[in-house]
């Protein structure tokens, strides 16, 4: 396809992980954060895009946080590609792990939004025999592998991939050599790519290694990634901006944002821009060790609080409430069930007004005090292991295996954030149990 354009420079946006619609934030229950991904997204696409004049965008996988699309994501999806498509500014997507096509249905939302003109999702296809096949775009069928776009000043050669998981460090080769085929000498060639890279994230879970993304250096101008949801660069030739916000409080601390591309004589120019709605953040700590009753905590955390935070004036229109997250930590001099949580959290939205009150507690109550008695000899791990153990040896059914149950409790956690399958941790469970003595089990039933 063929875009004129008139300015001196090529231009384009990339963003990804944009998350549309999510809705993971409604258990916190008072404040819809949906809308905050809509008003990233679209004061995004109004500044960058329309404004910049960009001759296309890229959307890096995760365009939506479901495959199943909620009403409310789609319309604010179509809000900003009804305005791109009157701009002729084209939008170029691939499938993320969250918006990814179920195997076995051939209909997607994005492939329909393809279809119609919205946007152009760029696809890896696949012969009977499994082998994956780049197709050059079809505009008829509003389907491909690669797009080509010209300006009056560059070639873009734009290929999608989709998202692999963690199959995808063995499915690079294959992605090489088809962009080696297809790759066009006299353009700018941009790869589409949805992975964790080694040494970006915080997870502990596979990634793909930098030395493999290397072999894509030679046939590729420009990676654009998405999926991990903080900011990186490689080299000055892998880029991954963020999320356009932050889809969990872990997130907040984050850099992101989105890259604003410009191109001349086949060389880049990637300037990450930051400047668009995003709710801010305040994280909150506080020490509850030593406060031996209920409102001795209440008196000392609020003359801290008010120390340190500004409260939102909410008429105030030219600024943000932000999300407060307040992290209660430390041993709790008194009992669990006297610590108001949701109290303190009404109280705090009372006096400072924050977009969201989040309260994590993490206090040690004092009737698991004795698992961690003078807990500075230990290290982080070696405490939850006596917490864990002390609590199960509570449970006579299972004193004598106390052992072997905090170890199997401490396994499933491992491979929970390991993100491994439900199933199999539940397996291992299951099989794990069934190898303990059973007299014990039943004589304290
Ligand atoms: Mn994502």
């Amino acid at each position: 396809m063929i875009v004129v354009s008139s300015k001196i420079m090529a231009k384009f946006l990339h963003i990804a992980d944009i998350h549309l619609g999510i809705s993971r934030y409604r258990r916190f229950g008072t404040a819809d954060r949906t809308r905050d991904f809509f008003e990233a997204w679209s004061d995004c696409i109004q500044r960058y895009a329309l404004e910049e004049q960009v001759d296309f965008v890229l959307i890096a996988g995760d365009f939506f946080d479901t495959r199943r699309v909620e009403p409310q994501a789609m319309n604010h999806a179509m809000f900003c590609l009804m305005k791109l498509k009157a701009a002729g500014i084209p939008v170029i997507v691939i499938e993320g792990n969250h918006d990814q096509r179920e195997a076995s249905n051939q209909f997607s939302w994005l492939r329909s939004l393809s279809r119609w003109g919205f946007v152009r999702l760029l696809e890896p296809f696949y012969e009977d025999d499994g082998t994956i096949r780049f197709d050059s775009w079809n505009e008829q069928r509003g389907s491909g592998s690669y797009i080509d776009i010209e300006t009056r000043d560059a070639k873009f050669r734009i290929f999608g991939t989709t998202w692999y998981g963690t199959t995808v460090t063995r499915q690079l080769p294959i992605l090489v050599d088809e962009v080696r085929q297809h790759r066009r000498e006299d353009a700018f060639n941009v790869m589409l790519l949805h992975t964790d890279v080694e040494g970006q994230m915080n997870r502990p879970i596979p990634a793909l290694p930098v030395a493999k993304i290397n072999e894509l250096k030679a046939v590729v101008d420009y990676l654009a990634l998405g999926h991990t949801h903080k900011n990186f660069e490689i080299d000055g030739w892998v880029y991954n901006p963020g999320s356009l916000e932050a889809c969990s409080v872990d997130e907040y601390a984050n850099i992101r944002g989105a890259y604003l591309v410009e191109v001349k004589e086949g060389k880049h120019e990637a300037r990450l821009m930051r400047d668009y709605h995003q709710r801010p953040f305040v994280r909150f700590r506080f020490e509850v060790s030593g406060r031996a009753t209920p409102e001795e905590l209440h008196e000392a955390l609020f003359a801290a609080l008010r120390s340190e935070i500004t409260p939102h004036d909410p008429d105030d229109e030219d600024s943000l409430a932000p999300v407060l997250e307040l992290t209660l930590a430390g041993q709790l001099g008194f009992k669990s069930s006297l610590l108001e949580i949701n109290r303190l959290r009404e109280e705090i939205r009372e006096e400072f007004h924050p977009f969201l009150c989040i309260a994590r507690d993490i206090t040690v109550p004092v009737e698991y005090a004795v698992a961690t008695g003078s807990s500075e000899h230990y290290s982080r791990g070696d405490r939850e292991r006596r917490v864990i153990e002390s609590l199960i040896a509570r449970d006579a059914r299972y004193q004598l295996q106390a052992t072997e149950m905090t170890d199997l409790t401490l396994e499933a956690k491992r491979l929970a954030l390991a993100e491994e399958q439900p199933e199999k941790i539940v397996a291992l469970i299951e099989q794990r149990l069934s190898a303990l003595p059973v007299a014990s089990m039943e004589s304290a039933s």
